[in-house]
């Protein structure tokens, strides 16, 4: 078989599988990898450590696969309907998370038949799909491989799909067909994305400070976030959409994903009954969900501040709750979220709780609460 018939059979194989768009591109080593170690150096990774500790793996693909020489890099839709919004004592998720199913998951079932094809088609073949969590710079490969640019927001935008598509590679070691890398910037003096940013996130345009994305700041961090940021997050508890909803090219795209149709208890999520679930029932309701990522501690801790930015009378008991919740994070947004109500209606529930609290954290939460210092309080602040 001839590199351009095997390319242009995988090609077909992985569109059957759902990867609408597709691409091929040599196995070198990514010149990116200096705004990496750039990003890295400048703290922008916050705990996302993995990304540091294989530093030196992301210098050329084969550390995934010896021998590799050849990607073929992939892109699946994950579209699937509009965001319902959000009202009192709800929350926003990001649309990737809308399905029943982990992304990771669904690409990995797909990329396993793909690899299989591979397989029959030239035994010979060493092959290995991978998707978000090998050490590779999936946008930079996307755009050597024809898929589209690098925008402003730091996506991989594609000018028929926008931006609303997951990456992967199948990674082999014999030659392809190669596509040409996309060359073409088309943000033009479009700044959409960076003036859209709740949080600031974008030092300059195309990077990302992660420390400041409600993106990580929901489903990576593992701490209470920053005082200064919680405003910013909105109703968001899951991901962010934001940089993306405003971007032109993503205007006119509409898809409706069979994997990742949006469940309507996620789109939007109700937050008050969250703060009734321990852990064997956070478990049961979202272990296999992609929310299960940001653990109970996490989501609790995100829709404590969601409603704390949205302060309406029925999310007082789950607040009051979450103000005794075992989990200090827990404690520690929902004492925020409460100094965030007209005081006359929380005094005595922050006050009782500062006379048995021993975090030092939580206390200091509590004092900021009492003492009025947690922003902008509802009009009839008493
Ligand atoms: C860590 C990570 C995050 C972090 C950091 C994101 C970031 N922008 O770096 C956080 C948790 C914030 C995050 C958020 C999201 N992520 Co994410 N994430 C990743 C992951 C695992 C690694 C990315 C990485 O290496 N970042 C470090 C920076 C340096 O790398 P980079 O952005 O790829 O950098 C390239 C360019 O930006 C450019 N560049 C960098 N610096 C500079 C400087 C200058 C001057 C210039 C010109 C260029 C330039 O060159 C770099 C290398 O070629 C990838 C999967 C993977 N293995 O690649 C998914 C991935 C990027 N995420 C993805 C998604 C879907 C998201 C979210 C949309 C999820 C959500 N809705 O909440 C948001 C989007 C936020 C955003 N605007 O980027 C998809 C993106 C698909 C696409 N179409 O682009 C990926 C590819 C996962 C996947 N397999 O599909 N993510
Ligand atoms: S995902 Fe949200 S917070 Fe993150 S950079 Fe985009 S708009 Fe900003
Ligand atoms: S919003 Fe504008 S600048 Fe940002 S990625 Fe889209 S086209 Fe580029």
């Amino acid at each position: 078989m001839t590199p351009a018939d095997l390319t242009a059979e995988l090609k077909r194989s992985a569109r059957e599988l759902g990867f609408v768009l597709t691409g091929a591109c040599p196995a070198v080593a990514p010149g990116g990898i200096t705004h990496l170690a750039e990003w890295l150096a400048a703290g922008h990774a916050g705990q996302m450590r993995y990304l540091g500790d294989r530093l030196a793996a992301y210098a050329h693909p084969q550390s995934i696969l010896e021998g590799v020489r050849s990607l073929l890099m992939l892109g699946l839709p994950y579209q699937a309907g509009e965001p319902a919004s959000a009202g009192a004592g709800e929350g926003r998720v990001s649309r990737y998370a809308w399905g029943s199913a982990d992304y990771h998951d669904v690409i990995h079932r797909q990329l396993r038949k793909l690899e299989q094809r591979v397989r029959q088609l030239q035994p010979s073949v060493r092959v290995r799909g991978v998707v978000d969590t090998a050490p590779l710079l999936e946008r930079e490969f996307g755009q050597r491989a024809g898929l589209g640019w690098i925008g402003k927001n730091t996506m991989l935008l594609n000018r028929h799909a926008g931006s609303w598509f997951f990456l992967a590679a199948l990674l082999l070691d014999c030659v392809l067909d190669y596509d040409a890398p996309w060359t073409t910037d088309h943000c033009g003096t479009c700044r959409a994305c960076l003036d859209a940013c709740p949080t600031a996130a974008f030092p300059q345009p195309y990077v990302l400070d992660a420390t400041r994305c409600i993106s990580y700041l929901t489903i990576e961090l593992r701490q209470a976030v920053e005082p200064q940021l919680r405003p910013a997050m909105g109703q968001w508890v899951f991901g962010c959409d934001i940089c993306q909803e405003v971007c032109p090219w993503n205007r006119r795209v509409s898809g409706d994903s069979e994997w990742f149709a949006p469940r309507p208890d996620l789109n939007p999520l109700s937050l008050v009954p969250l703060f009734a679930l321990d852990d064997d029932a956070f478990r049961a309701q979202f272990r296999h969900t992609p929310l299960w990522r940001a653990r109970r501690q996490g989501l609790l801790r995100s829709a404590a501040i969601a409603l704390g930015n949205h302060p309406v009378p029925e999310a007082l008991p789950a607040l009051r709750q979450g103000l005794h919740d075992a989990d200090v994070l827990v404690r520690t947004a929902s004492a925020w979220a409460l100094g965030r109500f007209p005081l006359a209606d929380v005094s005595a529930d922050l006050t009782q709780r500062l006379a048995v609290e021993s975090n030092p954290d939580v206390r200091e939460e509590i004092r900021q609460a009492l003492a009025g210092r947690n922003g902008k309080r509802s009009e009839n602040d008493g």
